[in-house]
Order: structure tokens, then C-alpha cells, then sequence
């Protein structure tokens, strides 16, 4: 690959939050930008279209084609596009042009230092506990990643002396090169999006990822309750920190870690999260309606992370789960069979999980969110906890966990 400040023509692959972000920062730099989608053009904003075609870029809809990529000298993937699974690899390998994720490539443009947190659950959390410690001490902080905010968004505006704090995913490590965090962190690992990364084994190794290009004056901060030599990291480079739950709770115990690095006492830890409020979609209480309350914990969507809920939860529970399966074994839920009343069922995977839990846990099918919500209000007692937390993501019946979220609380408000 040429150097990038050398290469004229760039694809950028996918049209959402990334694709856009990108897109904006390649007009900075002066590149002309082609970029390929497989969605229909009439699925997205035609006005911001129309302004970036003004602005030269140029637009393939409805799939991606070699003739339209063909020119470019390189590829930016958005997170969301499986190589394995798309016409990209062979476009690329066929034409020789190479391909980035674009963490890898955002992170060619910043000499700040990175704290990149990756773990299966609970890196949102620990990602905004730590961007508001480092903020409380004055320092110029960035937040973003898979959190919402694509890096490319706002790496040009960075400085050397500012940090980053980013929310990494394993779609986005899968794609790093040379991306070198000054802290990585691992929180833990559950098996998570098998449908993509086929089995634990490939995941756990991209996971590990964050760690490979550390070098010895950068920090790897790490869960106590991950065995090292089970998990077979070759090399460490790094000076390693471990975290347990010193501070109640694993992600306040992690950024309080993360925090130490850079001058954060446990004091001020103390009083951030004594002030702290779970973030949206995150076990938050909707309402209590004659005792009954709703919790939205839309934003679980591995069994791993709803066993997190489950077990904080103390009183008897009606779940409201499924959606898109990513390829879990949901019998890990039957642990909670005596507290589970029943399992309300929706989306594509409701069959499986009914197979896999129908024995233990009762479980019923509902063809909508509403339909699972009301009847989960009609079986409930006094001092039951409906709990939307699917295991599952939402894109069969939702944009985003947030869209199926927010229907929650509208159902659960309408609810008289
Ligand atoms: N697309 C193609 N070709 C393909 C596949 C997809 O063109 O072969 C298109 C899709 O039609 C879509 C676009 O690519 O229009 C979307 O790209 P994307 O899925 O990467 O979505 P973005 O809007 O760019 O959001 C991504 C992350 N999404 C995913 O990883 C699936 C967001 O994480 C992240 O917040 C955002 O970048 C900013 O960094 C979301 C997520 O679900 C929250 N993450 C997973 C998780 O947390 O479990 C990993």
C-alpha cells in the first residue's frame, strides 16, 4: 500500500455512522472518495446524499461492484461488514487494493495516547466511567468508538497531548494492523457474536488483538479472574495491571484502575461514582406499576450480559428476550430457573431458545415487543421484575437495541 497521504482514491464500504464520519474526514484530507453500500439508496437520507455528491464524492448503492471499486487504492471497512462474508474480499484481492478497518486507519492520524477497553460486557460502561474520571482531572479527553461516536469523527481534531478513550469491539479489532493503545483493556470474555467469528477460540483471539503491538511503556489493564497462561497470550510487551471488584462493582474497579495511570485517586472515583447513573438502555428502571417493575436492559444482547441482570435482579422475574440469534447456547440461562417465572419470546430466535430452555424455564412466543409486554403485565404478581434483556440482537424487528429500547419505555409509559 501506498503511504496514505500518497493515495488519491478511497472506497469507503458501508453507510452508517462510520461511512459518514469517514467520509468527512477523507474531504479534510483531500482524497477522492467513492463509497459502496450494499442497502438500497432509498434506505438513507437523501438530502445528505445529495450534499456529499456536491462535494464529489461518489455513491454505489444496492450492492458492491468491482467496476465502481476497482480504481481505489484502498478500502475503509465499517465495522458491521464481515470480509468473510462479502464480495469486498474478492474485489480487493482480484484488484490488488488493500484494506483497512477504520479504527486502524483513524489511529494513523493521532499522536494522542489511546486507552482502548474491549471486554464482552461492560465496556460502554467502563469507557464513560473512565472519559468522566480523566475529565474531572482537567485533561482534554475524547470519548468514542463502538460506543457511538466513530473515531474518524474526531481524530483530526486530537492533540499529542490529549487522550482518547475508546469502546473497541472485536469488529473493529479484527481489522488492526499496527493499532498501538498506550492502555488496553480487557474486561472479560464470554463467548459473544459467534455468527461472525464462528467459534470462542477466534474470538478470544481477536480479543487479544488489543494487546499485540503494545510495546514496553504502554499498559495492559486486565480482569484478575483472567488466567494469562490459559488464555495463551504469546507476548506481553506491556506492564501489566490487574483489576478485580476492589470498588463493588468490575467497571468501576477497572476505570478507577485505568484512572490510577493517570493520576486519579480513589477519592475522586468515590465521588464520580457515588453521582453515577447507569447508562440508558443498561438495567434502568422504566417504571413500577402497582408494584411491578419494568426494567429496560435493552442493550444486553449476549446471554452472558443478561445473566449479569438477572443475577442483580433479587425478586421473581418475567424475561422478554429474543430477537437475532448470533449463534449462543442460551442453556446457561437455566442457572436461573427458579427465579425466572416465565420467558416471553420474540423474534427469529425464539424457537432455539424455547428448545434450549423450554424443559426448565416455561416459555411462550409473541409476535410482537408489545404483545410479549403486555401479557408479561398480565401474568406478573406484586413485586415481580419484567426485564426486557434479549440475548439477542435487534436488527430482525428493530433498527438498533437503542429503537428496541425506547419501544419498551413507550409500551411500559402507555401502559394505564
Ligand atoms: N454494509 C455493507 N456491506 C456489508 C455489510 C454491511 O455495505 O457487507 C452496510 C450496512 O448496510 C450499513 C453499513 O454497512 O448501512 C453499516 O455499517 P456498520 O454496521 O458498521 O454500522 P455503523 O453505523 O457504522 O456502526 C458501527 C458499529 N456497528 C457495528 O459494529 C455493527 C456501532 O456499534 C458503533 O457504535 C459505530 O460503528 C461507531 O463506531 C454498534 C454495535 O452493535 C453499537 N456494535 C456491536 C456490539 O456492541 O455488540 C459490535
Amino acid at each position: 500500500m501506498k503511504f496514505i497521504k500518497d493515495l488519491k482514491i478511497v472506497c469507503v464500504a458501508g453507510w452508517g455512522k462510520t461511512g459518514i464520519s469517514l467520509v468527512k474526514m477523507l474531504l479534510n484530507l483531500d482524497k477522492k472518495i467513492k463509497v459502496t453500500e450494499t442497502r438500497k439508496r432509498n434506505c438513507f437520507c437523501p438530502q445528505l446524499i445529495k450534499d456529499f455528491e456536491s462535494k464529489g464524492v461518489e455513491f454505489e448503492f444496492g450492492g458492491h461492484s468491482e467496476k465502481f471499486i476497482k480504481l481505489s487504492e484502498l478500502i475503509i471497512l465499517s465495522p458491521g461488514i464481515d470480509l468473510s462474508k462479502s464480495e469486498l474480499n474478492n474485489i480487493a484481492k482480484k484488484n490488488h487494493i488493500a484494506y483497512l478497518g477504520e479504527l486502524e486507519f483513524a489511529s494513523y492520524f493521532t499522536n494522542a495516547k489511546i486507552i482502548a477497553i474491549t471486554g464482552t460486557n461492560g465496556k460502554t460502561t467502563t469507557a464513560y466511567l473512565t472519559y468522566q474520571l480523566l475529565k474531572q482531572k482537567n485533561k482534554k479527553v475524547y470519548l468514542g468508538g463502538n460506543i457511538g461516536r466513530p473515531f474518524s469523527e474526531f481524530v483530526l481534531d486530537t492533540q499529542e497531548k490529549d487522550i482518547v478513550v475508546l469502546e473497541v469491539s472485536s469488529f473493529q479489532l479484527e481489522t488492526i494492523i499496527k493499532f498501538r493503545p498506550y492502555v488496553a483493556v480487557l474486561l472479560n470474555v464470554e463467548p459473544d457474536h459467534i455468527d461472525r467469528h464462528k467459534n470462542f477460540g477466534n474470538y478470544l483471539k481477536i480479543k487479544l488483538k488489543i494487546f499485540k503491538n503494545q510495546q514496553k511503556n504502554d499498559w495492559m489493564v486486565i480482569n484478575k479472574a483472567i488466567n494469562l497462561q490459559e488464555i495463551s497470550l504469546s507476548q506481553i510487551n506491556s506492564k501489566i495491571i490487574y483489576f478485580k471488584d476492589e470498588l463493588s462493582d468490575q467497571n468501576f474497579s477497572a476505570a478507577y484502575r485505568i484512572g490510577k495511570i493517570f493520576g486519579v485517586t480513589k477519592a475522586d472515583c468515590h465521588l464520580l461514582f457515588s453521582q453515577y447513573k447507569k447508562l440508558p438502555h443498561r438495567q434502568r428502571l422504566v417504571k413500577e406499576i402497582n408494584k411491578i417493575r419494568f426494567i429496560n436492559d435493552s442493550k444486553s444482547t449476549n446471554p452472558s450480559s443478561t445473566s449479569f441482570a438477572l443475577k442483580s435482579i433479587k425478586s421473581p422475574i418475567i424475561l422478554i428476550a429474543g430477537g437475532k440469534d448470533k449463534g449462543f447456547y442460551y442453556q446457561g440461562l437455566r442457572l436461573y430457573a427458579r427465579k425466572i417465572r416465565q420467558v416471553n419470546l420474540i423474534g427469529q430466535a425464539a424457537d432455539k431458545i424455547k428448545n434450549e430452555l423450554g424443559n426448565k424455564i416455561k416459555c411462550q412466543k409473541f409476535n410482537s415487543l408489545q404483545e410479549a409486554v403486555l401479557s408479561a403485565y398480565k401474568q406478573a404478581k406484586a413485586f415481580d421484575t419484567i426485564l426486557l434483556s434479549p440475548m439477542c440482537s435487534s436488527f430482525d424487528m428493530f433498527k438498533n437495541y437503542k429503537e428496541r429500547g425506547r419501544k419498551f419505555i413507550e409500551i411500559v409509559k402507555n401502559i394505564s
